[in-house]
């Protein structure tokens, strides 16, 4: 019998490349939420997939990209260090969309990682095939790849290719994680982030990046099979606040009736959702806020 195979598998690339899609693809469930404007993933995000003869733990992370605010770093900071680790790096980029010059400094940013670089070339279903050439021509120049794997997230078009090789490259181990787990994130992070994609979804310009969401109370009351949950929706200004909340408070009711739908199905009873809008000025830009609502700086991380 093969010996048994488990490891890290870090998911880095630029904002908006596909990274979350390609997480939840992999483990065929929705844990990573998926917006179609950048930095949406703010924290690195572990997912385990378990298959015959191995265990793959997934790392989702947030886009790196040069950042305007201190989220913008600690964001940056955070899947740098996730890549510092794992056995595999997987190097996302969009194939209708490749950055060479940017994807450079990201890999010059993961200099001195020790696991086996991937270049994956997402978004194959916006893309002609013979266009490909071209694109792997240009990474192959950058880096040494162990393998270079064209796939679609949306589709899955290459994926079972992907999970192939990652299987093949992965170090003998016993498992990390008891089987029944499928990641370590906590069910209050989990409904924090349905929150926060329900706004990213039905927010504009800069409101996505200005909002955070933190769970304030998460009561279960079994007897009437029921979930009380309260979170605050945190923003910069007076100004998005109202916007938040729209005429009436129609907007924040819609946001938060779409978010209590998804959380009931994660949770699998009823639930009562209360969204409270607070302002707390220029937490982007604050460390003791960022420390206080879940973007702590990361240097000595490890998984
Ligand atoms: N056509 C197409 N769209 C895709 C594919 N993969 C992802 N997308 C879309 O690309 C957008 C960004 O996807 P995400 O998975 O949120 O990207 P990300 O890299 O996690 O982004 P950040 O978290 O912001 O860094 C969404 O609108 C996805 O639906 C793909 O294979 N094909
Ligand atoms: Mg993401």
């Amino acid at each position: 019998m093969a010996p048994f195979k488990s490891g890290f598998i870090s998911i880095l690339g630029r904002p908006n490349v596909g990274k979350s899609t390609l997480f939840n693809r992999l483990l065929g469930d929705k844990v990573a939420i998926v917006a179609e404007r950048p930095q949406t993933t703010r924290n690195r995000i572990l997912g385990i997939k378990n298959v015959e003869g191995g265990q793959l733990i997934f790392l989702d992370t947030p886009g790196i990209h040069r950042g305007r605010s201190e989220l913008n770093r600690r964001m940056v900071g955070t899947a740098i260090a996730s890549g510092r680790d794992a056995d595999i790096l997987l190097f996302l980029i969009e194939a209708t969309d490749p950055h060479v010059e940017k994807d450079q400094e990201m890999i010059d940013s993961l200099q001195g990682c020790i696991g086996v670089p991937f270049l994956v070339i997402n978004k194959m279903d916006l893309l002609r095939r013979q266009n490909l050439l071209p694109i792997m021509d240009q990474y192959q120049r950058l880096h040494s790849f162990e393998e270079i794997i064209p796939i679609s997230a949306k589709t899955g078009e290459g994926v079972e290719i992907l999970l192939d090789e990652i299987l093949r490259v992965l170090p003998e181990s016993p498992p990390y994680y008891p089987e029944d787990m499928i990641t370590d994130q906590t069910e209050r992070f989990w409904v924090s982030e349905i929150v926060r994609e329900k706004i990213i979804h039905q927010s504009y310009q800069e409101i996505p990046y200005s909002t955070a969401v933190t769970i304030e109370e998460f009561k279960g009351h079994p007897e009437k099979n029921l979930v009380v949950i309260k979170a605050t929706v945190h923003v910069e200004r007076d100004s998005q606040k109202k916007i938040l909340i729209g005429k009436g408070g129609q907007k924040l009711k819609k946001i938060g009736e779409a978010a209590r739908k998804e959380v009931e199905a994660l949770l699998g009873t009823r639930v009562f959702l209360e969204l409270w809008v607070n302002v707390e000025k220029n937490w982007t830009q604050d460390p003791g806020v960022l420390n206080r609502i879940g973007y702590p700086s990361i240097s000595n991380y490890s998984h």
